[in-house]
């Protein structure tokens, strides 16, 4: 209901009558009036004439489904798009929802995660409207194996939304991290529930830093990241911003499964910035200097030992070192 008085209202260039907007919905005016005060109470600026009627002024910097869905380009990722305000992560509850058996595509985003998760239990800071954080609930008939290429995939799409949407240029870091000028802008954490040989589903969580300033990025991560309206220096349409990464990861996911990661493979490694820089790898226990070789046809990064030899690393921590 909300959503037919806010297309019945438009983009706010003219006054529409109350009599117009309940006539479009079939309702009375009190339940018009209804309607408008909790838009109003939902952030929107909409001012009230008793002669001309109701003008949307602004619209507030928030993901409801409602502003989200008529943006979205997608066929069918985000089609079923739950928006919550806060949660503790949007992967938990993702996971429960596809649990429930929700659809191929769901994406669950909110407005703040009060223990939003990277990977290896660390922790992502995730403050009230200032980053994108969704979590997408895909359905592959793959074999689990196959399951960690789709954080590759997802990069690939996330960091070519980022391109259509602000403008800035974007870079992949093996295996799940998205830079711009080498800072990290955003983190994506896969995670699956499989039997034996079958994937009952993935969640994809995609944490973007759009407008978070750099107080609320942890001091440990500060010197390595950075937010997309920092190195812009304007602020982002996170709105906007969620239907280009939604639109670019579906198009990519559809080459994967359709065609192959071999299709990805050629774009992924030109936007990779790995290859051919010092790297410091950490693979368990293990911490190595190394240097970015390729990106091997399952996915992993293949890099070069001092020692000379190639070797291929599948689920490690790697920084670029700096020379
Ligand atoms: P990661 O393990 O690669 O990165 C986590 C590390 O990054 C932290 O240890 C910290 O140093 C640093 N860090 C924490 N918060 C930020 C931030 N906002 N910006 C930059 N660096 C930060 C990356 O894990 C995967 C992150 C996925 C986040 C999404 S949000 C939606 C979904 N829900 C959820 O709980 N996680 C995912």
């Amino acid at each position: 209901m909300l959503e037919q008085v806010l297309q019945a209202l438009g983009d706010g260039d003219e006054y529409v009558s109350g009599e117009a907007i309940s006539q479009l919905l079939g309702k009375s005016r009190t339940t018009v009036w209804q309607l408008i005060s909790t838009l109003k109470s939902k952030g929107y600026a909409i001012e009230a004439s008793t002669k001309k009627g109701y003008r949307l002024v602004a619209r507030p910097d928030r993901l409801y489904a409602w502003e989200v869905v008529p943006r979205l380009k997608t066929d069918w990722i985000g089609r079923h798009f739950e928006y919550r305000e806060k949660v503790t992560s949007t992967n938990d509850i993702a996971k429960e929802l596809a649990q429930a058996g929700a659809s191929d595509g769901l994406v669950v985003a909110a407005d703040e995660q009060s223990r939003g998760r990277g990977r290896r239990g660390r922790g992502w800071s995730s403050p009230f409207g200032g980053g994108i954080y969704m979590s997408i609930v895909l359905r592959p008939d793959v074999s689990p194996r196959e399951v960690p290429k789709i954080a590759l995939v997802a990069a690939l799409g996330v960091a070519e939304g980022i391109e259509a949407a602000t403008g800035l240029q974007t870079a992949v870091k093996w295996p799940n991290d998205v830079l711009v000028d080498g800072k990290k802008v955003c983190g994506i954490l896969v995670e699956m529930e499989a039997e034996l040989e079958a994937v009952r589903h993935v969640v994809v969580g995609i944490g973007v830093n759009a407008n978070v300033s750099v107080d609320d990025i942890p001091e440990e991560a500060r010197e390595r990241a950075s937010s997309l309206s920092i190195l812009r220096g304007s602020p982002i349409d996170r709105v906007q911003l969620t239907a280009e990464i939604l639109l670019a990861v579906e198009r990519q996911y559809v080459r994967w499964i359709q065609d192959g990661f071999q299709t990805i493979l050629p774009m992924l490694k030109s936007k990779t910035a790995s290859l051919g820089v010092p790297l410091v790898v950490i693979d368990g226990h293990r911490t190595f200097e190394a240097e970015g070789v390729d990106i091997s046809d399952d996915g992993a990064l293949l890099v070069r030992q001092s020692d000379g030899k190639i070797v291929p690393v599948y689920a490690a921590d790697v920084s670029i070192r700096n020379a």
